[in-house]
């Protein structure tokens, strides 16, 4: 059963303290998440929230949510788990770029055709945070940092696109300088009937580039733009997502209007379906469950 009461966003802070380093993106982040939450109104342990490994992935820690900081990359499958065991709660899964679109990149695409309903926070600071900076699947080319001295050969993963591509049916972008914005993405996010995807521009002051922190965001000195456009108009999403590492866009780029039903559903309809056919609860876990 599923409460509905009133919730504000210090109800889902845990007492953990954040051992982020003062600046990091991520703090505007938990934040975001704290009053979309609020605004749903789930309880907190109506809630799973999953990640993989990275200075991102802690973030299930700092909410009251049920909270599993997992392995390195593998924060999909065990979410899309979690939501098909127990489809009565609200799952939530994040992680850093290097999580998503390294070793977790093969999962994303998966997770969209799935369109398991769970909303997935990208926090993408173009580096490798936890292991102290080296580069990642969205660092740009020609990045230097101590492990690629000469800089980056390879051009940077567009995950906007790469969603996109995929038939993503929700996708929006934000940052932790616009915290009301990416708030209000992540509860939209949140409420999209199926699998939805944030990528949030989330810098690591640490080892991330002077024009990805939150004070240039802030001042001006990297233009925040708004996407400003039909969000059910794909092209036009893609056309913008294009722009991503040249310019920052901000707000919900697709949104489908009339999703296919969850992978959840479908599985709840085919039961019914062969329940109504006479099969046996054996025969139907048969057919989902190979032996
Ligand atoms: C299987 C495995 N491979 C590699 C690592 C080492 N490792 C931990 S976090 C990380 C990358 C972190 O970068 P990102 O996912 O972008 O998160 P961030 O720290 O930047 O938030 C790596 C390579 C690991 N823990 N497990
Ligand atoms: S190293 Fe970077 S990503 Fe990690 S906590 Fe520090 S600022 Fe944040
Ligand atoms: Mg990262």
């Amino acid at each position: 059963m599923t409460t509905c009461q009133s919730f504000q966003a210090k109800d889902y802070k845990s007492d953990l303290k954040p051992i982020w380093c003062p600046g990091c993106g991520d703090f505007g982040v938990v934040q975001a998440i704290y009053r979309a939450l609020a605004s749903i109104g789930r309880a907190p342990h109506e809630i799973a929230f999953v990640s993989g490994i990275g200075c991102s992935s802690r973030i299930p820690g700092y909410t009251t949510a049920y909270g599993f900081n997992s392995v390195h990359g593998r924060a999909l499958p065990i979410a899309q788990g979690i939501k098909l065991a127990r489809p009565d709660l609200l799952v939530l899964a994040a992680g850093g770029d290097g999580d998503g679109f390294s070793i977790g990149g093969g999962h994303v695409a998966h997770a969209i055709r799935r369109n398991i309903d769970v909303t997935y926070i990208v926090m993408d600071n173009q580096i490798y945070g936890l292991t102290k900076g080296q580069l990642s699947p969205t660092s740009p080319r020609g990045l230097t940092t101590a492990s690629s001295v000469y800089g980056s050969l390879e051009d940077p993963v567009n995950p906007l696109m790469y969603v996109l591509g995929y038939g993503a049916r929700f996708v929006a972008q934000g940052t932790p300088a616009d915290l009301a914005g990416l708030a209000t993405m992540i509860e939209e996010a949140i409420r999209f009937p199926g699998f939805s995807f944030v990528n949030v521009q989330s810098p690591c002051i640490t080892f991330g580039q002077p024009d990805q922190q939150l004070k240039a965001h802030k001042t001006g000195m990297v233009p925040l733009h708004s996407v400003g456009h039909d969000a059910t108009n794909r092209i036009r999403a893609m056309e913008l997502a294009q722009e991503y590492g040249r310019s920052l866009y901000t707000g919900v780029f697709y949104r489908d209007v009339d999703p296919d039903p969850t992978y959840e559903a479908a599985v709840a309809e085919r039961h019914q379906g062969l329940s109504a056919a006479g099969h046996s609860r054996e025969r139907i876990l048969d057919t989902f469950v190979p032996r």
